[in-house]
């Protein structure tokens, strides 16, 4: 995909995150991690800021450039107009401080620690993946208040349906909740994408990883359904 592609999917994935009602006010984030090739075009750029501390060291992702929803901005503005609520950010050659260069200088989200510190994994482990996607699913929330019971949740949300264990096998990690935006909640869900496509941030959120961003839409929207019908299939 070229990174008119990568931005025409951010936001069309938006309007979804609105519609689906996962992304209430400035709600969620999402980061693309845009092709090597573009890295050449976007170098050319000058920096639209000063560099920023990341508050954690992404050696992998150094000279890359991704695109990040921006911090306080709205999933539903940034569906119509990407680039006005949103930015590309290049990741200096310290591996710990960035610079916004298009198309204005946004602050990219609250959540690019997490985001950062995922990304830089997956190039590191050489995956697929180059899209990270955080939002607020109500069945999947309400589930992380059950606190008892998370434990077995993974296990229960992949008996609810066949579509569930097909695509997302390795079921969804739990982190207990932590601050949004904290080291430790970048830190924490790192540890569980070793072994998960999605990770649940209890009493706030969910994170997923996916080749692009629909397809860590789709992998939170299969949980999120499985996640419906646990509910419901426990109500009486
Ligand atoms: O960007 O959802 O977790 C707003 C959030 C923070
Ligand atoms: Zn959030």
């Amino acid at each position: 995909m070229t990174s008119t592609d990568i931005l025409n999917q951010c936001a069309h994935v938006a309007q979804w995150l609105w519609q689906r009602q996962w992304a209430e006010r400035n709600g969620g984030n999402m980061v693309a991690l845009l092709p090597a090739d573009a890295d050449t075009e976007y170098r050319q750029l000058p920096p639209l800021s000063s560099p920023t501390p990341i508050g954690l060291s992404v050696p992998h992702l150094i000279g890359r450039h991704l695109y990040c929803k921006g911090s306080g901005c709205r999933m539903r503005d940034l569906a119509r107009a990407p680039m006005d609520y949103g930015s590309i950010i290049r990741i200096l050659p310290d591996g710990e401080h960035y610079i916004i260069v298009a198309s204005r200088p946004i602050l990219p989200t609250s959540e690019l620690a997490s985001h950062l510190a995922i990304h830089n994994y997956l190039v590191a482990s050489h995956s697929p993946h180059q899209a990270t996607l955080h939002t607020h699913p109500h069945h999947l929330i309400a589930l992380s208040h059950r606190l008892p019971s998370l434990d077995s949740l993974s296990d229960q949300l992949l008996s609810m349906m066949p579509e569930t264990r097909l695509f997302v096998p390795r079921g969804i990690g739990i982190v207990p909740y932590l601050e949004p935006g904290s080291v430790a909640l970048a830190q924490q869900t790192l540890a569980q994408l070793h072994h998960h496509d999605i990770v649940l941030w209890s009493q706030h959120g969910v994170l997923a990883v996916g080749p692009d961003m629909e397809e860590a839409f789709d992998t939170i929207d299969i949980m999120e359904k499985s996640a419906r019908i646990l509910l419901l299939s426990q109500s009486r």
